[in-house]
């Protein structure tokens, strides 16, 4: 069985039981997310063995933090529970101001994730693993948590590991499109398969097309593949000199929250399983369009059965 170790803050995720501005809601639903866990969980779901590596409170929320991960079967070993810093909770506000596009609100400044450091880090979370996975959302969340990062993909390198890396720039952490790239570049160089979008390549080339074209082409000789996500328009992988590319499904939008990591833990866990980039594409695809049709970023996630069965019905 191959095995995966995932670093990321996991929060409470307030999702509110209708559409609209969150001034108006008062009913919300409680849910567990975070990009690196999300894509975790989902490589955990077709078969992959996860392990995280993050801190939580030592709280009611970091206690579901916990019982989510052991309920998924993710080896919790390397979580800490932090007694000084709470977990953090973010809010979700649903299409409003633009339907079918979904807003978050942080609440995450001074959490126990952000005070995780590489102080943490032991050599034995690496053995054996075939790869390792974070986002720029890590980097971005303090200076000990960009350490960790760093560390933790050397670490991964020394033991053979692969190094995922998705973009995934939150703005409202990095402030700037300078410090974006400040900040990523070095991960960037690092990854053997980089996840990106049209909207994160903008922000870290200035939204010149062209010389995002030839960053990437950059990039392409640094990291092995790059799988390129377009959101209703599909996903690409480039790899090899060769460009893959796979429509998505049609389906309806209600929450499209965790699309992307639910995509880069369907494809990691096809490609890590021997599949084909065709398929590991079609499979991400699968998975993005099962998660924007429902609420929250872990429970739509497929697993293999749920994969098989949707393709039944969309490719019948
Ligand atoms: O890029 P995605 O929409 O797949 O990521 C969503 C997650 O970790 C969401 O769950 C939120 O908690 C976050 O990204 C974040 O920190 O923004
Ligand atoms: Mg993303």
């Amino acid at each position: 069985m191959k095995r995966a170790l995932g670093m990321g803050e996991i929060m409470i995720q307030m999702n509110p039981t209708e559409k609209g501005a969150l001034r108006f809601q008062t009913l919300f639903e409680r849910h567990v997310a975070g990009s690196e866990a999300n894509t975790i969980i989902q490589m955990q779901r077709l078969g992959i063995e996860c392990s995280f590596l993050t801190s939580v409170g030592s709280d009611e929320f970091g206690k579901v933090i916990l019982s989510t991960l052991r309920s998924e079967g993710v080896n919790t070993e390397g979580v800490i529970e932090d007694e000084k810093n709470p977990t953090a909770v973010y809010f979700v506000q649903r299409s409003y101001p633009v339907p079918e596009k979904t807003m978050v609100f942080y609440y995450r400044k001074g959490s126990a994730a952000s005070n995780y450091g590489p102080q943490y880090l032991k050599d034995s979370y690496f053995d054996g693993i075939d790869l390792f996975l974070v986002s720029g959302i890590t980097p971005a969340l303090s200076d000990s948590c960009r350490d960790a990062a760093i560390k933790a993909i050397d670490m991964a390198k020394k033991h053979g590991a692969l190094v995922a890396f998705d973009t995934n720039i939150r703005i409202n952490l990095l402030k700037t499109k300078e410090n974006a790239l400040k900040t990523l570049e070095p991960f960037i160089r690092k990854a053997d398969i980089l996840f990106t979008g049209a909207g994160d390549l903008s922000m870290l080339f200035d939204g010149d097309l062209e010389k995002s074209k030839e960053s990437m082409k950059k990039m392409a000789d640094v990291a092995k593949l790059i799988v390129f996500k377009k959101g209703s328009g599909g996903v690409e992988a480039f790899t090899g000199g060769k460009r893959y590319s796979m429509p998505s499904y049609k389906v309806p939008v209600i929450d499209e929250l965790g699309a992307g990591d639910a995509c880069d833990g369907a494809f990691l866990a096809s490609y890590l399983s021997g599949k084909s980039i065709e398929e590991s594409l079609k499979y991400a695809n699968v998975a993005g369009a099962i998660t924007v049709s429902l609420k929250g970023d872990i429970e739509p996630l497929p697993d293999w059965k749920a994969i098989e069965t949707f393709l039944n019905v969309h490719e019948a």
